[in-house]
């Protein structure tokens, strides 16, 4: 059994042409783990902005997601979670890709093994600057506001604050902080003292983890690719994380 992990690839930022590149690397990627995967899990930020119009989607993109048609057509299942980046998802994917969307956590058990998966924003304590922006940007009536702006604008709008904001904001944001101060670390406890899972497995760190909460229980986070390219693998048994050399 193959199962594969990747998330945080962030495709638009810093500039079309930047990230072309990666998009690559990732489309590469896709193209060898397509041989042995059993299931694919891309959970969020895949792209640095992304807005849907009731007839309309931006530009750009187009090799990865021919490329994951291609995968999903060939009867591989993949599964998309939405990031903070890409939060206003709809049903594009699930109607134009067959690829269904989650717009949060969701549990799975693959080989008797459970997991609980997701991109990993807004989840345990504190960040409460960032859980109320997500209010604000996930509430209907600014969606339906921000809709009714011209493309032209609305997205790159959205593009300037999203690049000025977030990616490539320097090491600050990668550091580990350790166990107290890591607030999925947290999350994760917090969920195990409930219920037992064998693997948790998020992004939006932006740095590649793998932490032993316990003896039978791992978090991942899959770190990203714009610096780390590293992806996660479930074997049937075992969770890697790898970094993918072309
Ligand atoms: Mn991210």
């Amino acid at each position: 059994m193959k199962i594969y992990f990747a998330s945080d690839q962030h495709f638009g930022a810093p500039s079309p042409e930047l990230s072309f590149p990666r998009e690559q690397k990732f489309v590469q990627w896709l193209d060898i783990i397509k041989k042995d995967a059993d299931a694919i899990f891309l959970l969020g930020d895949l792209f640095d902005f992304w807005f849907e119009y009731q007839t309309v989607v931006p530009k750009g993109f187009v090799r990865v997601l021919g490329k994951l048609a291609e995968i999903r057509d060939a009867g591989i299942p993949i599964y998309f979670f939405v990031g903070n980046h890409d939060l206003w998802m709809s049903d594009y994917f699930q109607k134009e890709l067959n690829i269904p969307v989650y717009h949060d956590n969701q549990e799975f058990t693959f080989n008797g093994k459970t997991f609980l998966i997701g991109h990993g924003d807004g989840k345990g304590p504190g960040d409460m600057g960032y859980k109320r922006m997500k209010k604000v940007f996930t509430n209907p009536f600014s969606k339906w506001l921000f809709r009714w702006l011209h493309p032209d604008i609305g997205v790159k709008l959205a593009q300037y604050l999203s690049v000025k904001n977030k990616l490539i904001s320097g090491a600050e944001d990668v550091k580990y902080l350790g166990e107290d101060n890591e607030w999925l670390v947290q999350y994760c406890k917090r969920k195990l003292a409930t219920k037992h899972y064998d693997f948790f497995v998020f992004g939006h760190r932006h740095l590649p983890l793998e932490i032993e909460l316990t003896k039978e229980t791992k978090y991942i986070n899959l770190g990203d690719w714009i610096g780390y390219f590293t992806y996660g693998v479930f074997n049937g048994t075992d969770f890697d994380l790898k970094k993918f050399e072309p």
